[in-house]
C-alpha cells in the first residue's frame, strides 16, 4: 500500500476529517486512507471487513477488551451505510415529514406560512443531505481514530486471499479472525421499468436525484422503508399513492394502533392499495418513467408519474465473499451464523445487515459486539427478540411487546390503558397532550397521537405498549427494558413523570394503581 494517505500519529480534527472524505468522494480517488500504527507488533486479533455500526462497534469492543484490530472499508469513512445513505438521510426526512406535517396543519394561521396547495422541493432536501452528510462521516472518523484508538484503512478495495488473509493494494493483512460487516442493499425489482430512470430506491435516491419530482408519486412496497420515504413525499405536498402486494404496515400488530396510524396518514392524504397484483412501470422515448400500471381486484389502474419509489426490502452484500469463502447463505443471500455470530468456517465471523432481518442499527452494533466477545475470549450469544421497534410515519409510531389481540390470546385478564379513552367522540379530543402534540391539542385535538398500554390484571405485568405520537422513542428503548425484568404498574405509577401525558403511562398507571382489581381506562 505504498501509495496509501498514512494519517497515524497526526491528530485529525472533525474539521480535518471533513475535508478529507469530501476531497475523497467527490474526486473519487481511490488512495486508501490507512490507520495503523506502526509501533505495535502484535498480530490482529480481528479484521472486520466494513467499518459500518456492526465492524465499528465489535472492532471499538475488541479493541476495549484488549484486542487488535483493523477494519477495512471500500468508503473514505465509517459508519458505513448509516450516516452516508441509510438512517441518517431516512431521519432527516422524518423530521422534515413531522415538520411539515405541523406547518401544513397550521398553514396560514399563528406564524405558519400559507403552504395550502404549495409542493416543497425534493430535490433541494436531498441535496441538503449530500451536501452535509461528510458532517457526520467526519464525526465517525473522529471518534474511531482518536477517541476509540481504532486501526483502519478506508477508501481501500480488499480482496480475500484466505480467512486469514486480505489484501488491499500490494498489501497483506493477517488475523486470527475474519468478521464480514458488509452490510446490505435494497432488493432489485422483478417488476417490469424497474430499471428506467426515475425509478429510486433509498441508496440511489440520496444518490442520484437530480429533478424536481412532478406532483404524483408512487412507492411500491408496504414495509417500513416504503411508507416512512411515502410519508415524507406526501408531506413535501405530492400525492402519493403506496402500492403494496399485500397489507400495509404489517409491523404494527395493534389493530387499533394501526387504524389509528393509516387514519392520520389518510388524513394527510396518503393513498393505498393493498393486495396489488402485478404491476409494471412504463417510461417514455428516454427510458424515463412516464407511468405505472397496477392490476387491482377492481381492474388495471394507470397512474402518470415521473418518479417510482422502490422500498421492498434489502439482500445481503455477500455474493462474492459467500463464493469466494464458500460460507452457507440463506434466502437473499444473508450469511448464516450461530448465536456466536460465528459462519460456517471457523474463525470467520458475519454480523450487521449481512446475517439479515431486523435491518435494525440495534441489532448490527449487538451483533459486532457480540462476534468481539467470543474472538476475545468470552463466550457471548445474541440473538435478536422482543426488542422495541418504530416507523416513521409522519409522527413517529413506537411499540414494544404484545399487541392487545395477542395479549388476549395468551391472557386471560388483560387490562387497557389508552389515550384518548374510549368515547363518543372518538379521536376528536385533546388526548393525550403528549410531548409536542399542544397545538395539535388545542387546535386540532384529533391530531394529538394515541397511547395504549397492555397489561395483566393478575401479575400487573406491562405485556405491551404502543404510541402514536413524538418523543417516545428515547423512553421506548429503557421502558422495553424494564418491561422484559418483569415492569408493572405500580413500578410505572412509582416513576417521576417530566410531562402531563407522558409518552410512557405513568400517570394512568398511577390513576390506576392503588386499585387491586384495577378497571380499564
Ligand atoms: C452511526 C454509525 S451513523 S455507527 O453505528 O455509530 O457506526
Amino acid at each position: 500500500m505504498t501509495t496509501a494517505i498514512d494519517v497515524w500519529g497526526d491528530y485529525f480534527s472533525i474539521a480535518k476529517w471533513q475535508a478529507v472524505v469530501a476531497e475523497a468522494l467527490e474526486s473519487g480517488d481511490s488512495k486508501p486512507i490507512a490507520n495503523i500504527n506502526p509501533n505495535d507488533s502484535r498480530e490482529f486479533d480481528a479484521i472486520f471487513l466494513g467499518g459500518g455500526a456492526a465492524g465499528r462497534f465489535g472492532a471499538a469492543y475488541c479493541r476495549a477488551l484488549g484486542g487488535r484490530v483493523l477494519i477495512i472499508d471500500r468508503w473514505p469513512f465509517l459508519g458505513g451505510s448509516c450516516p452516508h445513505q441509510a438512517c441518517v438521510p431516512h431521519h432527516l426526512f422524518s423530521d422534515c415529514a413531522a415538520q411539515l406535517m405541523l406547518e401544513r396543519t397550521f398553514s396560514g394561521k399563528l406564524w405558519f406560512q400559507n403552504l395550502n396547495d404549495k409542493m416543497v422541493s425534493i430535490k433541494n432536501i436531498v441535496e441538503l443531505f449530500r451536501n452535509g452528510r461528510t458532517g457526520p462521516h467526519a464525526v465517525m472518523n473522529y471518534q474511531s481514530k482518536e477517541q476509540l484508538g481504532l486501526e483502519f484503512v478506508l477508501n481501500a478495495e480488499f480482496s480475500i486471499v484466505d480467512p486469514q488473509t486480505i489484501q488491499v493494494g500490494e498489501c497483506q493483512f493477517q488475523a486470527k479472525n475474519l468478521v464480514l460487516a458488509l452490510g446490505a442493499k435494497p432488493l432489485v425489482a422483478e417488476i417490469p421499468g424497474a430499471r428506467l430512470k426515475g425509478v429510486f430506491n433509498s441508496q440511489t435516491l440520496v444518490e442520484n436525484l437530480d429533478y424536481e419530482p412532478a406532483n404524483t408519486i408512487v412507492v411500491i412496497g408496504g414495509g417500513k422503508s416504503a411508507i416512512e420515504y411515502g410519508c415524507f413525499f406526501n408531506a413535501t405536498g405530492r400525492r402519493t399513492l403506496v402500492v403494496a402486494r399485500h397489507q400495509v404496515m404489517p409491523m404494527i400488530k395493534d389493530v387499533e394502533s394501526r387504524a389509528y396510524a393509516i387514519l392520520m396518514m389518510e388524513e394527510q392524504g396518503m393513498e393505498f392499495l393493498e393486495n396489488a397484483g402485478f404491476m409494471a412501470i412504463q417510461g417514455d422515448s428516454q427510458d424515463k418513467v412516464k407511468s405505472v400500471s397496477i392490476k387491482t381486484p377492481s381492474g388495471i389502474i394507470n397512474v402518470d408519474t415521473d418518479f417510482v419509489f422502490l422500498g421492498l426490502g434489502e439482500q445481503a452484500n455477500s455474493e462474492q465473499i459467500a463464493q469466494i469463502l464458500g460460507l452457507e447463505t440463506g434466502e437473499k443471500g444473508f450469511i448464516k451464523v450461530n448465536r456466536h455470530m460465528q459462519t460456517s468456517l471457523p474463525n470467520v465471523y458475519a454480523v450487521g445487515d449481512l446475517t439479515g432481518p431486523p435491518m435494525e442499527m440495534f441489532k448490527a452494533r449487538k451483533e459486532g459486539v457480540c462476534a468481539a466477545k467470543n474472538i476475545m475470549g468470552q463466550v457471548s450469544e445474541y440473538k435478536a427478540a422482543d426488542y422495541p421497534d418504530f416507523m416513521h410515519t409522519h409522527y413517529e409510531v413506537c411499540w414494544l411487546g404484545l399487541s392487545e389481540e395477542e395479549a388476549r390470546k395468551r391472557y386471560g385478564n388483560v387490562k387497557i390503558m389508552k389515550l384518548p379513552p374510549d368515547n363518543p367522540n372518538g379521536f376528536d379530543v385533546g388526548l393525550p397532550a403528549g410531548d409536542r402534540m399542544m397545538l395539535y391539542l388545542m387546535a386540532k385535538p384529533r391530531m394529538s397521537g394515541f397511547q395504549k398500554l397492555i397489561i395483566d390484571g393478575d401479575t400487573r405485568k406491562i405485556l405491551g405498549a404502543f404510541h402514536i405520537g413524538y418523543g417516545a422513542k428515547d423512553g421506548f428503548q429503557y421502558l422495553n427494558s424494564l418491561v422484559k425484568k418483569g415492569l408493572t404498574i405500580d413500578d410505572l405509577a412509582d416513576m417521576d413523570e417530566l410531562f402531563i401525558s407522558p409518552s410512557y403511562f405513568i400517570q394512568l398507571c398511577r390513576l390506576r394503581a392503588g386499585d387491586p382489581h384495577f378497571k380499564n381506562m
